[in-house]
This record gives C-alpha cells, sequence and structure tokens, in this order.
C-alpha cells in the first residue's frame, strides 16, 4: 500500500470495526431478505455465461455489486432455492449487498470451453477473450441491467475463485473498486498442483474435476472420480508403480492429464498461464487473505501481494492467519489445524474487523487513504496472537544464518567452514521405502493436515537427516522467507530435496482438545513450514538437467514465508529428506526427460549428501 495515511492504531481500528455493525439477527433466513435471479450474460464471443443474482429487498438504497466467478458451480440452481450465506461473511450478507455468482466459461451452466488457468491475452483483438474480458462484459451487464446498484463493483473468492478474483484486477473496468483474492492460485507449476517441478501426486485425484470438457450447460457434474477401491493412498500410488501406470484411470478425454503428462517443465504452456506476472500497476484496492498452513495455495497469496506493491500505488494488504486453505471463511469457535490449536473466534473475528470493513471502506464508505487497516496483519503462529506491520516482510527484520553442522547440529556460528565443507551427512534414498509425508493413512481430496503434523515418525527415519539448535534461551520470531542454500551429492542422476522447519515443543508442553489420543504435545515436531526442489531444476525451472553422480552440487530451495516465534524453551529443527510420498510422486534418481514417462527399472536407490557448509537463511525479528 503506497497510501500516506494516518499511523495506523490497534485500539482506532478495533473501535471503527465495532461501531461498523448492527446487531445482526439470530435466525437470518436469505430467501427473507433477498430476491434471486438467474440470468446469462452474454460475452463479446458470443458465449453465455450463468449468472445467479441475489438482490435486497430493501429497495429504499442503493447497493455495491460484490461477485464471486468460480469453476466449482453457483449451486444450488433454481429460482427458489437458496445458499445459506451470501458473499465473503454473514456480516456482509445482513448489512446489504448486491450478491453475484457466475459459473465461469466452460464450466457448470455455463456455456464455452473450460481452459485451466485460462492465458491472459494482454492486447486482446476484437472477439479475442480471456477471463478479464468475460469479467468486463459481466460488470458491464451487471451495471446496466440490475436496479439499485451505486455504480461500485467488489469481487472476491477464494483458491480457484480466488484466480478468478485476482484475474479481475485485469479486466480494468472502472466500476471494479475493491477485490480480495483469497488463497488465490498464483501459478500451477508452484501451487496446487506442483511445488518447484516436483509433481503432487496426492492431487492426482483431482485431475478428474478439472480434466473432462462437457458439451452443454450441466446443472450436474460431468465428471466422476476413479473408484481406487482402497483408502490407504500411500499402498495405492506405491503399488501403482510409475506415473504412466495411472493412465489406466484416465483417457486421452481427460485434456488436464494429457496436459500435466505434456508438461514436466515449466514451459510456455505453464508459464502464460501464471497471473502473477501481469500484476502491474494495479488500480483497484486489493486485500489478499491466506492461510500460514495452507498446503494448497500458499504460492499465490505471497506473490500477488509482493507483485501489486512492488508495481502499483494502490491501497494493497496482506492478511495471513492460522489457517488452512479457507479456514477463514467458516466459523468455527477453536481454531485449530490437526493437533495444534491456536485460539478462539480467530476466523469471526477476521471476517467481522478486517474484510467486512475492507469490503464497507471501499464499496459504500469513503474508499480513500483513511481506511484503518495496516498493511500487513499476520497472525505470529508461535505467540498466538496477532501483529500489525507497516511492510511485509518487516523492514526492521533481518537475515540470519545457521549451518546443517556436523553431529546434525543447527549451528549459527561456524569454527572453520572450509573443514565443514569436506563433512557430510549421508543416508540410503530409496523410490521403493518412500518417507510418507503423514502418519495418515486415509486417501483424501488435498493433503491439509500435514502443514502443522507432528514430524517425529520422519525424525526417527534413516533418510531423514535432523538438525537442531540446543533448546531456545529466548524466544526467536521469524517473519518473512527462508532460504535453503544446500550443498549436495548423489550417486545417481535425479534427486529430489525437501526441506522441513519445525518448532520442537518442550516435554512438559500441555494437550489440546484436538490432540490425537496416539500424540502428546510433550515434545512434539511441529511442522511449521516445509518445501521441496526437484533437483533437475536448481538452475532452471524450464531448462532441467541431470546431476553428475557424486559431484557436490548447490541446490536453492526458497521455502514461503513464516511468522512463527520460537519460544524460549523450545528447539528449532530442520529434516532433510529426499522422498516425501505420496504427496509428491517418486524421483527415479536415474535422469529421465519426462518422469511420467519412466520405466520401472529407472527407480534406484542412490546415497545422498548433505554436506555441512549447506545453510539456511531464516528471515529473522529481533
Ligand atoms: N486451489 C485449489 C485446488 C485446485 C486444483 C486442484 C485441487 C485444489 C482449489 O481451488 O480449491
Amino acid at each position: 500500500m503506497k497510501f500516506t495515511k494516518s499511523f495506523f492504531l490497534p485500539v482506532l481500528f478495533l473501535l471503527v470495526s465495532s461501531l461498523g455493525f448492527a446487531q445482526t439477527e439470530i435466525d437470518f433466513k436469505v430467501e427473507d431478505h433477498y430476491n434471486k435471479r438467474e440470468v446469462v450474460i452474454p460475452m463479446r464471443d458470443g458465449i453465455n455465461l450463468h449468472t445467479t443474482i441475489f438482490s435486497p429487498k430493501d429497495t429504499s438504497r442503493e447497493y455495491p455489486i460484490l461477485m464471486t466467478r468460480t469453476p466449482y458451480s453457483s449451486r444450488p440452481y433454481g429460482k427458489d432455492q437458496f445458499r445459506s450465506i451470501l458473499g465473503p461473511n454473514e456480516y456482509l450478507m445482513k448489512q446489504g449487498n448486491i450478491f453475484v455468482y457466475q459459473d465461469v466459461r466452460g464450466r457448470w451452466m455455463s456455456e464455452g470451453v473450460y481452459d485451466n488457468m485460462r492465458p491472459f491475452i494482454p492486447n486482446k483483438k476484437g472477439k479475442q477473450i480471456d477471463e478479464a474480458s468475460d469479467t468486463f462484459d459481466t460488470v458491464e451487464w451487471l451495471l446496466e441491467n440490475v436496479e439499485n446498484t451505486n455504480g461500485r463493483v467488489g469481487l472476491w473468492g477464494i483458491s480457484y475463485p480466488g484466480f478468478y478474483a485476482t484475474y479481475s484486477l485485469l479486466a480494468n473496468h472502472p466500476a471494479i473498486k475493491a477485490v480480495s483474492p483469497q488463497a488465490s492460485i498464483g501459478d500451477f507449476f508452484f501451487d496446487d498442483f506442483h511445488h518447484n517441478g516436483a509433481y503432487f501426486l496426492s492431487y492426482w485425484r483431482a485431475t478428474a474435476l478439472f480434466g473432462y470438457e462437457k458439451a452443454t450447460p450441466s446443472d450436474t457434474a460431468w465428471y466422476s472420480f476413479p473408484d481406487l477401491k482402497t483408502k490407504d493412498q500411500y499402498q495405492f500410488f506405491l503399488d501403482a508403480g510409475p506415473l504412466k501406470n495411472l493412465d489406466k484411470y484416465y483417457g486421452e478425454d481427460n485434456v488436464f492429464w494429457q496436459q500435466l503428462k505434456e508438461h514436466p517443465n515449466y514451459d510456455e504452456f505453464w508459464q502464460k498461464r501464471g497471473i502473477v506476472q501481469h500484476l502491474k500497476d494495479i488500480k483497484p484496492a486489493v486485500m489478499v487473505v491466506g492461510g500460514l498452513f495452507d498446503a494448497e495455495d500458499l504460492y499465490g497469496p505471497f506473490n500477488i501481494y509482493e507483485t501489486i506493491e512492488e508495481t502499483g500505488d494502490n491501497f494493497n494488504m496482506l492478511v495471513m492467519g492460522p489457517w488452512s486453505h479457507g479456514d477463514w471463511a467458516r466459523k468455527r469457535e477453536r481454531q485449530a489445524i490437526g493437533n495444534v490449536y491456536f485460539g478462539d473466534n480467530i476466523s469471526e473475528n477476521y471476517q467481522k474487523e478486517v474484510e467486512t470493513l475492507f469490503f464497507n471502506h471501499f464499496l459504500k464508505g469513503e474508499a480513500d487513504a483513511s481506511v484503518p487497516l495496516p498493511e500487513a496483519y499476520m497472525f505470529d503462529t508461535g505467540l498466538r496472537e496477532w501483529k500489525s506491520y507497516a511492510a511485509w516482510p518487516p523492514k526492521e527484520a533481518e537475515k540470519k544464518t545457521y549451518y546443517l553442522g556436523d553431529k546434525q547440529e543447527l549451528n549459527e556460528q561456524v569454527a572453520d567452514l572450509s573443514t565443514m565443507a569436506q563433512g557430510a551427512e549421508e543416508f540410503i534414498s530409496d523410490p521403493n521405502k518412500p518417507v510418507p509425508y503423514s502418519e495418515d493413512i486415509k486417501m483424501v481430496f488435498t493433503p491439509r493436515k500435514y502443514m502443522t503434523d507432528d514430524q517425529r515418525f520422519a525424525a526417527r527415519r534413516p533418510d531423514v537427516l535432523v538438525y537442531e539448535t540446543e533448546v531456545l534461551e529466548e524466544d526467536l520470531t521469524l517473519a518473512g522467507e527462508v532460504l535453503a542454500k544446500l550443498q549436495v551429492a548423489t550417486t545417481g542422476t535425479a534427486a529430489d530435496w525437501v526441506v522441513k522447519v519445525i518448532d520442537v515443543y518442550p516435554p512438559d508442553a500441555e494437550d489440546y482438545e484436538e490432540t490425537q489420543d496416539y500424540l502428546s504435545m510433550s515434545n512434539y515436531h511441529m511442522m511449521v513450514r516445509s518445501e521441496v526442489i526437484r533437483g533437475r531444476f536448481r538452475n532452471s525451472f524450464s531448462d532441467p538437467e541431470p546431476f553428475e553422480p557424486n559431484k557436490k552440487t548447490e541446490v536453492n530451495l526458497q521455502l514461503q514465508d513464516i511468522h512463527h516465534t520460537f519460544k524460549k524453551g523450545h528447539k528449532l529443527q530442520i529434516q532433510v529428506q529426499s522422498t516425501w510420498f505420496p504427496l509428491i510422486d517418486r524421483n527415479p534418481q536415474t535422469y529421465v526427460d519426462n518422469i511420467f514417462e519412466a520405466e520401472e527399472e529407472d527407480f534406484k536407490a542412490e546415497k545422498h549428501k548433505v554436506f555441512h557448509d549447506s545453510k539456511i537463511i531464516f528471515t529473522v525479528l529481533e
């Protein structure tokens, strides 16, 4: 945010927000307060998009339009079928807005052909379309055909709808005044289906949801998920063997599965589908929202916020809470992820005091710099409290280097780096006995709980290296990115590298209500951040290269930002491993051009080394 504005005072912010809310009714029924209208809106190329409009029955005043565009359907369809809640939260619903839900092109009741992460076309000609032109044409139609609008439009969306909200920033429609991309996909090579080139095998079932085309508008699902006849995801995917064996579940008609297989590198196919690169000189007010433990889309929120911040002078803020994917939109008294509890009413307070304030200010209010919201509203997941910053990462943060030292110690100081550089830890990485990413057995649509799960099960495996500090004598706050600069070698010609940042709780840590029975928070190894890079992409995501066997090689891996205080009495731990199954697919560890075409015999156990001059560079707030 570049506005010069009054210094942000938390007490002002809380005061304004508490005054802004009429007593909400206890039992609010949408159909008692809103009229529903279902229309098809023609786009410039003649394709009709199914759009549902909810207008307040009270026509004594004007309202902004708040819209979301989704590939997941605007259900329930039918004039007298109503959702239980409209909009991003119940407060905005009860205060009165015009809410619009649209099936994006090629999905559900809309016409056209779907294109995953449809590429943005900067200088569209004639009837050329993309999601920006579809948004522009929709806004034009709504302003001309919906009564009681105040002429201002806001958009919001979580995950894929967050991508379409982000995309709306490129529509350049003057009526679009406020956009909140939430857990937005930024780029499918770094969000969801891949992380730094490693294919997320755990998303394989989701390919059914996005891969099949439909010929006509449909109010029922035209796709189905494969019946794998087991709930044991690790065993299923291990028994399946090389990725090519999964073809028996998806045919040529699964367009997205074919695209995933044909584009294993960050080639033009993926590059042109990334949205972050286009977010320059943005005009509408933006509030980027995400979860610090969001397993699906973390790259998106941080990189969308950062790119807008670097290139625009609009109001642009970041909110990152102790949330998994989309938690902030749910009302849950106790906010917990897996075994770890973070506090009460965190999502409700955010909805009431941040999200509603943002949209009211820019869609109904002054829409200027006076908005009492901070540049970065960040939850410290170690202290379990919110912090407000004038910049993200905080300008006062500094880089601090730790080494993956001898005796698997995580050292800030090293005596003799040249000696260190000769030493290394080594382990056998066997793709036929990969490190599980979780102790959980069940097949899930997309894994989430592992983001805070206990990592002791991994720490006790010989193919996981563990480096940790002494018990901390004072709090250590990480606020920003983590950069792993590994020095590695392998007897093979290909390898993946996984780095995990772990908060080791003290032996006397108390259990939470949510802590699983077989576990205890005593000595809990809480995952705080984790990331993987497919080693072939260490120098370029577009031009992969093999490792030279036994040659010491640098592999740099950027982990997504952290905002976590490792409290006095805890330990900071780093784990390094080369398999993470079946979160990601197995690397054969023999270099092949395309792992989707690897053969059984390509998969070989290899000896990997991590040298002691490998380092982790943290962003630390003193
Ligand atoms: N970004 C999420 C997702 C995309 C593709 C597959 C699975 C999940 C989402 O839109 O929920």
